[in-house]
């Protein structure tokens, strides 16, 4: 056992407590590198997985990788008997920046859980030098600046492989940085391929902004994830984005295949490739090209592999997140794939004469990736049932009709290394001693079960949160110099800012909240309200919606009426770093979207694995959270989803209708109080009170009076500590079906079908 004591003296010739927590993160990364290098790469297996993706949010990965090689314990230990602490270490690395959200975060515990199961599996996508920008408040509004995360002590490992990828106009030579992913104490290890180019340069960006020459693509093709969820932007360097990842990485499925003894003929039996929604879609026109023109391939049997090889998730029923590019720009980024999607077009136009919802091209002479992607794919999944079942029934019904063997669900899940083991250790090592430590390789928290009503296990969970709102606490006190009770109520809502997950209807409930607690309604248990999340830089009335949430903290702070109850943070900077503080201190969690808007939700499954309980509509994967938890365990408001689908369809909804009840105006008006009006920025406060009250385009107002009564009986439940924690205890031990592994064997078992060395799931 190579101590870590060896390679700090071998990096610097010193004993560790003489080093620097920067020098100390060195020599873990060599530590961790050589443990990494005699993992199982599973060379033998003859197919392999691609998993495809635009983002993967992976987080720090310190900790995590001590914890996936069973050593964390170890090398803890040895710091702490020499003065230092990993915690303090991890503070010195960066969070790499590639991912938006949720997509993102669930490519990263995708291949956490792909590794751990021992399926031979690599993620493919972009190493963006700046990722997704970092947020920084000022004057109540989000900034958004560079985010250097790139150092030169990192994870990423240069390969030496290298490809020339064709664009209409010029061709570049791309670089390969490889990053492990270890499987939890199973001694495998796959990696994430990280497709980069040399010539990128920092220098085009102007000082301390994110405007640059979109133009020079040579320069700027990895600088930056497209920092867009959900709002579709046309920008060409998205397209030239895109088509880099696939190309190369097509590339790389093909090399590798041939490597394990494919004649390209025979593809579909050495790999598979799966698309995290239609971002990496352009695989299937290049794998195309490459087999006729590298392999002598002819169209006809490269276009009957391809369909045996590529798979696609849909995330999103958001018609506007859904991609469709010019094809004038596609014949200027890839002209050679532009004509394959031609050519698909046409067999699409043969095989379903006069069915104009099913084609490629549209009228617009726009390609419509999703559509490319079922026709040539065999397999399109949703990511809840709720949201598979929509995709067949409404938005994707017109290709239920023709393939309905190619849908399928498969609800989502978090991994249980990240989300219990290395952000809630305390509880994690509770759970050991309570129920034994199988849970850690099965997920199974069902034992748990017959603790709820021991009134010594609700008090050691309660003194659990207690210890994680302390940590929380400590974390913001350092990291944004705000100040909350560790005895208040912590109640969150943190993902990405978008109308339709309704930040602006919690909003209005702190000002109803507000409103009471000045009228002598002193809650019993002061309330922390925290949000936290990023808007796109474009999205205009999401960066209203921060400001006016950013200004309305203010109001109450300033208010020596309400400021010793109330209280509401946003959290600067929402990443994975900060949801593994906030998750684990959480009594409350929000999640309450216009039903049928939220495709799944992943922050919901952290929550309730972390013992806060859900404030929900039965919207994505909440449906399933609680069909498990069972309804008094769970707390439900709002419209169904059937009901806002149909109230779309017939455009019956009416922001006048809401905005004029009597419990809701005086919310809306404030603000455009004198209050708000003087703290904040008038045309984004006018901007946004008249959208909520003349449009509410995302229906904020049709749930909100349900919302306030719900919210009312949680609070007021709340101070039933033992009935809390005996839901609590319900939720944490429902929590198992959400384990990524259960999700991953799925997609294993009924679209990839690969060897799978680990089976310990429990169903
Ligand atoms: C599209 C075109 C141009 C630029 C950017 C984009 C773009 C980028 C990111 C479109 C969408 C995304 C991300 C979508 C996303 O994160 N969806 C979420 O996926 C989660 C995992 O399945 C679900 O749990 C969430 O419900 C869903 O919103």
């Amino acid at each position: 056992m190579a101590k870590l004591e060896s390679y700090v003296t071998k990096a610097f010739n010193k004993p560790i407590r003489e080093c620097s927590d920067a020098e100390l993160y060195k020599a873990i990364l060599d530590l961790v590198a050589d443990r990494s290098d005699g993992l199982n790469t599973h060379h033998n297996q003859k197919k392999k997985l691609y998993y495809f993706s635009a983002e993967f949010l992976i987080g720090k990965l310190l900790s995590n990788n001590l914890l996936n090689l069973g050593i964390y314990d170890e090398v803890n230990n040895e710091l702490i008997a020499n003065g230092k602490s990993l915690m303090a270490i991890e503070e010195a690395e960066n969070e790499p920046s590639l991912g938006n959200g949720g997509l993102g975060r669930l490519a990263a515990c995708f291949v956490d859980s792909i590794t751990t199961l021992g399926i031979n599996g690599d993620g493919v996508g972009l190493n963006y030098h700046f990722g997704l920008f970092r947020q920084v408040f000022k004057d109540n509004n989000q900034k958004a600046v560079p985010d250097a995360w790139i150092t030169e002590n990192s994870w990423l490992k240069k390969n030496k492989k290298s490809y020339e990828v064709k664009f209409g106009r010029f061709s570049l030579n791309s670089t390969l940085y490889d990053i492990n992913v270890l499987g939890y104490k199973h001694n495998k290890r796959n990696r994430l391929r990280l497709f980069d180019l040399d010539s990128v340069s920092s220098d085009i960006i102007e000082e301390g902004t994110i405007h640059f020459d979109k133009g020079n693509i040579e320069e700027n093709l990895t600088l930056f994830l497209y920092p867009d969820d959900s709002d579709h932007s046309g920008e060409l360097l998205r397209i030239y984005q895109q088509y880099f990842m696939v190309s190369n990485g097509a590339q790389l499925v093909i090399e590798e295949a041939i490597e394990r003894g494919s004649n390209v003929h025979d593809l579909d039996e050495y790999a598979v490739i799966q698309i995290n929604d239609t971002h990496p879609a352009l695989v299937i026109p290049e794998l195309i090209r490459l087999m006729i023109t590298d392999h002598g391939i002819k169209f006809d049997e490269a276009v009957g592999i391809v369909r045996r090889m590529v798979a696609y998730t849909n995330h999103t029923i958001l018609a506007e997140a859904l991609e469709k590019w010019p094809m004038s720009d596609l014949d200027l980024v890839c002209p050679d794939a532009a004509h394959i999607i031609r050519r698909l077009d046409e067999l699409v136009q043969n095989d379903f004469p006069n069915n104009n919802a099913v084609k490629i091209i549209d009228e617009h002479g726009r390609a419509h990736m999703a559509n490319m992607s079922i026709h040539y794919g065999y397999s399109i999944n949703g990511v809840a049932r709720l949201h598979s079942d929509i995709l067949k029934n409404t938005e994707l019904k017109h290709f239920y009709d023709i393939y309905p063997e190619k849908f399928n669900n498969k609800t989502n899940g978090i991994t249980f290394r990240r989300w219990i083991m290395d952000c809630n250790p305390e509880l994690a090592t509770y759970l050991d001693q309570l129920i034994g430590s199988e849970w850690r390789t099965n997920s199974d928290l069902t034992p748990l079960l017959d603790y709820q009503d021991d009134i010594s296990v609700n008090t050691k969970l309660r003194a659990i949160k207690f210890t994680n709102k302390q940590r929380l606490k400590a974390w913001l006190d350092v990291h944004q110099g705000v100040e909350i009770d560790e005895h208040s109520i912590i109640d969150i809502q943190i993902k990405r800012i978008h109308e339709y997950k309704r930040q602006q209807m919690l909003a209005l409930y702190v000002i109803h909240k507000y409103f009471s607690i000045k009228s002598g309604n002193i809650p019993k248990t002061p309330i922390t309200i925290i949000f936290g999340g990023k808007a796109a830089s474009a999205y205009t009335i999401a960066r209203d919606i921060i400001h006016m949430i950013l200004t309305l903290s203010q109001i109450i702070d300033n208010d020596p009426d309400v400021n010793k109850h109330l209280k509401v943070v946003f959290v600067e900077n929402y990443n994975v770093t900060a949801a593994q503080y906030l998750i684990p201190a959480a009594d409350i969690s929000e999640q309450i979207s216009l039903a049928s808007k939220e495709a799944s939700g992943t922050g919901n499954m952290k929550f309730m694995l972390n013992g806060a309980l859900t404030l929900c509509t039965l919207d994505g994967a909440n449906v399933e959270i609680a069909e498990r938890v069972g309804r008094e365990n769970i707390y439900i408001f709002g419209k169904q989803s059937s009901e806002i689908v149909d109230i779309y369809a017939n455009n019956s909804y009416n922001a006048h209708d809401y905005y004029y009840r009597e419990r809701i105006k005086p919310l809306v008006d404030f603000i455009l109080s004198p209050g708000m009006l003087y703290l904040g920025d008038e045309e984004r406060l006018r901007r946004l009170h008249s959208d909520i009250s003349n449009k509410d385009y995302f229906m904020a107002l049709i749930d909100l009076e349900e919302f306030i009564d719900t919210k009312e009986k949680m609070y007021a439940d709340y101070e039933d500590h033992d009935r809390w924690t005996r839901r609590v205890i319900k939720n944490i031990g429902e929590a198992g079906y959400f384990s990524s592994d259960r999700t991953i064997n799925e997609y294993n078992e009924d679209i990839w079908h690969l060897e799978q060395e680990n089976k310990a799931i429990k169903k």
